[in-house]
């Protein structure tokens, strides 16, 4: 069996961590690290989203997601203690436990590490994350069990781990976000967590982690352009665009009775993307701390105009700035990486 990976990843880490448990050899589960920009075309066949972790038999087949792949390990025969439990009615209750754990903890920590920068969504993450701490508080209440597995880590502490690592990095970057106290059960199942998966080179070097963790943590260089962008007016508008005729091809100048304003309708393939795409420029806006005036047109359109209206009305480099990051993504549907 082959298994398909990137260094970096928690999905993969999961994985990982699953085969030290079960103590299984990197002779009977080989790892191939891949470029995941151009998956290999036996992993496509299988797995035609391109992503890792995917499993690989000799024969071709295979599949992938870390809970399934970390489900089949256990159906292997090796010394190390099975992830799910050893009868039907352990593995029923060990999915359930981590049905909690990701609804309650995992969602949260997730919402945390993944926030782009959006710091409405750290906030909620953070209320959300003082409820997960409590309940992984509960999870650690027998005194002698160091892991929510008891002596050694089961299928929800492994599928845990990469993501509770990876929260420290996030809360340098966002020092509101709340880590467990430190003599707390969750703080100290943390610490043990951390040098179990540190030390024992299953995890990448920290800085590796760190730095692919932060890259998730902050605004994309097309917000922070937003961001950077100053306030000034611009005096031709018209020319403005054209000079930029490519990314702004969306974009129309228009006058009004103020002043010169950007306008642009974006069409959809369906009400929900729609509305999903509304939701995106909500957060988009609290990210740049810059606004746009916009509205649902014929159920599956967004108009919008950009436009500054202190200390005069017109269009400023900050507006012409976000009119392009606008454009990339509801014409691309994502930012470039
Ligand atoms: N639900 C999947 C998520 C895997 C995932 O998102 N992996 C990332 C790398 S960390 C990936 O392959 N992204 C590229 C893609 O989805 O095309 C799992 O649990 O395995």
């Amino acid at each position: 069996m082959n298994l398909y990976m990137i260094e970096a990843c928690p999905f993969v880490h999961r994985v990982l961590l699953a085969c030290e448990v079960r103590k299984i050899s990197k002779e009977l589960i080989r790892r191939t690290t891949i470029d995941l920009n151009r998956p290999p075309a036996e992993m496509l066949k299988i797995n035609p989203s391109g992503s890792v972790p995917t499993l690989i038999f000799s024969d071709g087949q295979g599949f992938h997601e870390s809970l399934v792949i970390m489900e089949f390990l256990d159906s292997l025969t090796a010394a190390g203690p099975k992830l799910y439990g050893n009868t039907a009615k352990e593995c029923a209750q060990t999915k359930v436990l981590w049905e909690s754990a990701n609804s309650i903890l995992l969602s949260a920590v997730q919402q945390a590490i993944y926030s782009f920068g959006n710091v409405n969504s750290v906030r909620s993450a953070n209320e959300k994350l003082k409820a997960g701490w409590e309940w992984l508080n509960t999870q650690l209440n027998k005194p002698e069990a160091p892991y929510i597995g008891g002596n050694e880590l089961n299928a929800v502490d492994v599928g845990l781990a990469p993501f509770l690592l990876r929260l420290r990095y996030a809360a340098e970057l966002h020092p509101s976000i709340p880590m467990p106290s430190a003599g707390s059960r969750a703080g100290e199942y943390l610490v043990r967590m951390t040098e179990r998966c540190l030390s024992g080179g299953i995890f990448p070097d920290e800085e590796i982690m760190r730095a692919t963790t932060q890259k998730f943590a902050l605004p994309h260089s097309l917000f922070k352009a937003v961001q950077d962008a100053p306030r000034t007016l611009i005096d031709h508008p018209h020319e403005a665009v054209k000079s930029e005729a490519e990314q702004l091809s969306a974009w129309t100048v228009e006058e009004d009775g103020h002043g010169f304003c950007l306008k642009a309708l974006f069409k959809f393939s369906s009400h929900s993307d729609a509305v999903n795409k509304l939701k995106w420029l909500h957060d988009a806006q609290e990210i740049c701390d810059h606004h746009t005036s916009f509205s649902l047109r014929d159920f599956d359109s967004i108009e919008i105009t950009l436009v500054t209206h202190e200390p005069r009305w017109g269009v400023t480099r900050k507006d012409l700035t976000m009119a392009k990051l606008l454009q990339t993504y509801f014409v691309k549907g994502q930012l470039p990486s």
